[in-house]
């Protein structure tokens, strides 16, 4: 913040355990967010976060000439009391203002603190677990600061800390409203901006930063908070074990089973904050209902995440990029299975799935066990294509394997010694085309260079198989991913049409096997796959979607839901959802299976049209539209703890809409067309199909000429060519949707 900052309008302060300081997907929700976020807010908006020593210098350029009032009254105290902290601008797009405050400069105070935090909500800390107390000093020193900030900023010594009595967390009050006012014109939820009172919003994300909530409630202070959890801590606990989640979420006894996981005391942090904040949010309706039995609080409404679409963007050149990255993949590829380097890389596809180890909820046992159905049906319909599968999750390990850098030095010896060759060949044929001769094709590799080729393709032989995993695993006898794939036999044998490939490490370009970033190794596979059990979101299928390569995802992940929520059929577009949720595991894997399967029957000209496709949808994803849901939760908070400004300003709009919040919140099925739905209570226009893809197969099946021809006209009108109403017509439905698969709808 500087001295521009216009203190009469309302202030955002986002407080996250991942700003600048990245550990997963809260990190990547942020930082994203943030160019929509600081456009909106400007210099009023600072995110707050723990300060990383190790991180920080390399994500925050610091600011040490703090000018402008109650913020640098604020600092200056709390420094003076002994709070060490980084305050700057976060080098990243937006260049958003940082606070970072140093939570071993407090630790000194974290007994006081934690005896104060269970005497005034009754959440207990037990001593050893550090991540606990980190985060009870960083709440404390939060809301110290938003306390000081507030009451300098208000200047009215009534605002200061009050004592309201809370005595247990599972006792604070909850709103049980649903917010959905979709509809509502933005002029209404950024309305308060005109507002010539200063307002703090505090928006806070998952529990770490949670203590921070019960504190500003406790001592009511007059600050507008929105709590969003991107998971629960039960939910995540529940599902990585062997539990039927989703069926018994309404009969868990929460206190019992956090207890016997021994996840109390964070439990209680995250049900207090839920409790605590004045709106309550998660990133996905299928959080929301298990918040609400998990943490006792119905959420406000669902704040998706979205991505900052540009950074990917690649326009029509996302198809080059794939052709590019495939080939480092291929690379890999020759070096990883020589001398079993026996099946096409023109009829080679990669799939991959990646993400934090969480072998149950990211849906990893489901991949294997599917894989090895795809490995059965591809041998069994004498299928050409080969099918090369990568794991890219961290685990422990060692260091890569030797036989993995091998395979990597034998082929970067092949190649060194063919471009060598192949210099001198030149040389020979220029030197015989000077002489005004042709060469002589059995005299263009000397005997020399004969035997050197032998030697290299004798270093190609080996006996064992290509390895399953690239690296030494720390335990590698009880590894569950390393397991399933020994117990489904999947060893990369000659005969399997599926290969294995566990990478488990992230990636990155100094890999000295895989030389890609994350990015450019998603964009040079073909098939994404996440079959998740627990998902509240996930941040991989999206960004398949714009980069434009399909993927696999499942209706148990936020953003599969998501998606069938937004689009009428998500298969056309390249994003394939399998049930997981009313069907047994059996039929799940048996789906994924298939889904793959016939992914392995496109040809080159259907990948491509279908990675077009999909790349279509980025504007879905794109934080200018997700970053809506957001202005209406700091609305909603802001009615919530100041309802007198909605009839203070802006008395005959506000009215106007929220009437209109009231109607649409009850919309007539009647008058609803084909592609639209009810949501909670929402109207949503779906994506329609892709305007090469028929309405539906039978009404083509029975079309008569006439029929056939009024069809036609209406579907010029959609854009449709010619030729391939025609071609449809002479198709006459069956492979129908593979031969539509062809045409690119641009
Ligand atoms: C991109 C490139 C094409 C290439 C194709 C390969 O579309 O622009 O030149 O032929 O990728 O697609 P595939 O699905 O076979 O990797
Ligand atoms: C959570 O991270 P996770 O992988 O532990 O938050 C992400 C960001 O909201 C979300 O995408 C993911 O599904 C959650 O599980």
């Amino acid at each position: 913040m500087s001295e521009e900052i216009n203190y009469s309008k309302p202030l955002l302060f986002e407080i996250a355990w991942e700003v600048a300081n990245k550990v997963g997907g809260i990190y990547t929700v942020i930082k994203s967010k943030t160019p929509v976020t600081a456009t909106e807010y400007g210099e009023r908006y600072c995110l707050i976060g723990p300060l990383s020593w190790k991180t920080a210098p390399m994500e925050v350029e610091e600011i040490t000439e703090i000018p402008s009032e109650p913020l640098k009254g604020t600092l200056d105290s709390m420094r003076e009391n002994g709070v060490r902290f980084l305050y700057g601008r976060w080098l990243i797009e937006g260049a958003p203002a940082v606070l970072l405050f140093d939570i071993s400069s407090c630790r000194n105070r974290m007994d006081e603190w934690k005896g104060d935090l269970y005497k005034i909500s009754g959440i207990p800390s037990p001593s050893d677990d550090f991540e606990t107390n980190d985060a009870i000093v960083f709440g404390y020193i939060v809301a110290w600061f938003l306390g000081e900030f507030s009451y300098r900023l208000y200047s009215k010594k009534n605002r200061v800390p009050t004592d309201m009595q809370l005595s247990n967390p599972h006792q604070l009050s909850s709103h049980h409203q649903l917010i959905h006012p979709v509809n509502v014109k933005p002029s209404v939820y950024s309305s308060y901006h005109v507002s010539n009172r200063p307002l703090i919003i505090a928006h806070f994300h998952e529990w770490l930063a949670g203590v921070a909530l019960v504190l500003i409630r406790k001592r009511n202070l007059d600050i507008a908070t929105i709590f969003t959890t991107h998971a629960t801590l039960l939910g995540r606990y529940l599902c990585a074990g062997d539990v039927d989640f989703y069926n018994n979420l309404k009969y868990f006894d929460v206190d019992s089973e956090s207890g016997k996981r021994q996840i109390y005391h964070r439990y209680c942090i995250e049900r207090g904050a839920a409790h605590c904040a004045d709106v309550f949010t998660t990133v996905s309706h299928i959080t929301a209902y298990e918040s609400e039995w998990l943490l006792k609080r119905k959420p406000d409404g669902v704040l998706p995440n979205g991505l900052n679409v540009v950074k990917f963007s690649a326009i029509h050149e996302f198809q080059n990029l794939h052709a590019t990255a495939k080939e480092k993949i291929n690379e890999f590829i020759r070096g990883h299975f020589y001398g079993h380097f026996d099946f096409d890389l023109d009829n080679t596809l990669y799939f991959f799935t990646a993400g934090r180890y969480e072998y149950r909820n990211k849906g990893v046992d489901m991949y294997i066990e599917s894989l090895a159905r795809l490995n059965y049906k591809l041998k069994h319909s004498n299928s050409n294509m080969t099918v090369v599968a990568f794991i890219i999750m961290p685990a422990a390990t060692h260091s890569f394997t030797v036989d993995a850098l091998k395979g990597q030095a034998v082929m970067k010896q092949l190649r060194q010694t063919v471009a060598d060759m192949q210099e001198s060949i030149g040389k020979r044929i220029l030197s015989s085309a000077a002489r005004g001769s042709l060469p002589d094709p059995s005299n263009l590799l000397s005997d020399e260079e004969m035997i050197v080729l032998k030697r290299r393709i004798y270093a190609l032989k080996r006996d064992s198989l290509p390895p399953i995993v690239t690296h030494n695993m720390a335990d590698d006898a009880h590894d569950p991913i390393l397991n399933h794939i020994r117990r489904v036999r999947l060893f990369n044998a000659p005969s399997d049409r599926v290969k294995i490939i566990f990478h488990p490490e992230f990636l990155n370009s100094n890999n000295p096997i895989l030389p890609l970033d994350y990015e450019e190794f998603v964009r040079g596979c073909h098939l994404g796959v996440f079959s998740s059990y627990y998902e509240p979101w996930g941040y991989t299928p999206a960004e398949c979607t714009v980069m434009g390569v399909p993927s696999i995802t499942t209706n148990l992940s936020g953003f599969g839901c998501f998606m069938e929520e937004m689009i009428t059929h998500p298969a056309d577009y390249g994003i394939y959802i399998v049930n997981r949720r009313t069907c047994s595991v059996e039929e799940s894997v048996e789906q994924l299976a298939n889904c793959m399967f016939d992914f392995t029957k496109k040809t080159r000209r259907q990948r491509i049209n279908q990675r077009n496709r999909t790349e279509r949808l980025s504007d879905l994803l794109d934080w200018k539209r997700m970053g809506i849901e957001y202005q209406k939760a700091r609305w909603v908070a802001v009615l919530r703890k100041w309802p007198e400004i909605s009839s203070l300003e802006n008395e005959e709009e506000d009215d106007q809409n929220l009437n209109n919040l009231d109607e649409q919140s009850l919309p007539d099925e009647q008058t609803m067309s084909e592609g639209e739905e009810t949501i909670l209570g929402r109207k949503i226009r779906k994506v329609p199909r892709p305007p090469s893809a028929p309405g539906s197969p039978r009404i083509l099946e029975s079309f008569s000429e006439q029929e056939f021809d009024t069809w036609k006209e209406m579907s010029k009108t959609e854009g449709v060519h010619d030729s391939i109403i025609d071609d449809l017509k002479r198709l006459n439905v069956s492979g129908q949707q593979n031969y539509l698969d062809n045409y690119d709808d641009d």
